[in-house]
């Protein structure tokens, strides 16, 4: 008999604080509207299939429970599910439906949009819209515009230069020139030495 209030204490502490620490994440969830980017779309020769990659890029988690994509055709909908988010500066990406896995269950075509609607059905919360597929991908360059990518960054950050750098060491106060250890390559700007210690060009595609 001893051994069971503890442990009924215990279930309640947990509980307890289970409810305490979901309140906050809800609050913490920044607005859908502003907070989503449509940041890459894969409309011809994904893998599997077709897909829609979506960026946050607020402090928070975004959570798009029940919001809606769309291509043109407003027929063409698919619903979110429930529970869904996109972690604060993370990436979220939606396939085409394919042999029973993926998301979406409709093609992109060559001149079409991909639209995210509020739960609502209506109100609509950002769009990206193209015409003509890309020779490899759409996506949204620094400048904010939609334009043509160089390799396909499927729920990773957008290339448009085809060259991926990996690291790159800054070293602040040594003599420009100044060799690294294990750099390929290395510049003296401004007096402040950057060392390029990987460059990887990517497999031409
Ligand atoms: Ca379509
Ligand atoms: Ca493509
Ligand atoms: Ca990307």
């Amino acid at each position: 008999m001893r051994a069971r209030r503890p442990l009924s204490l215990l279930a309640a502490a947990t509980i307890g604080c289970a409810d305490l620490m979901a309140a906050p994440s809800i609050a913490m969830a920044a607005p859908v509207e502003n907070n989503i980017v449509m940041n890459e779309v894969e409309s011809s020769g994904g893998a599997p299939g077709d897909w829609i990659e979506l960026f946050n890029p607020a402090d928070s988690e975004v959570d798009l429970s029940g919001y809606i994509l769309r291509d043109s055709d407003d027929d063409h909908a698919f619903v979110i599910p429930v529970g869904t988010v996109v972690a604060a500066g993370g990436y979220l990406v939606f396939d085409e439906l394919n042999d029973g896995a993926g998301d979406f269950d409709f093609g992109l075509g060559g001149t079409d949009s991909v639209r995210l609607f509020a739960p609502d059905g209506t109100t609509l919360v950002t769009e990206q819209a193209w015409d003509g597929h890309a020779e490899v991908t759409y996506g949204v360059n620094a400048a904010g515009d939609f334009v043509e990518t160089a390799v396909p960054t499927k729920g990773a950050a957008n290339n448009f230069s085809g060259v991926v750098i990996n690291e790159v060491v800054v070293v602040l106060g040594s003599s420009p020139g100044t060799p690294a250890q294990n750099s390929s390559d290395s510049a003296g700007i401004g007096g402040v030495s950057w060392f390029l210690v990987t460059r990887k060009p990517v497999a031409g595609s």
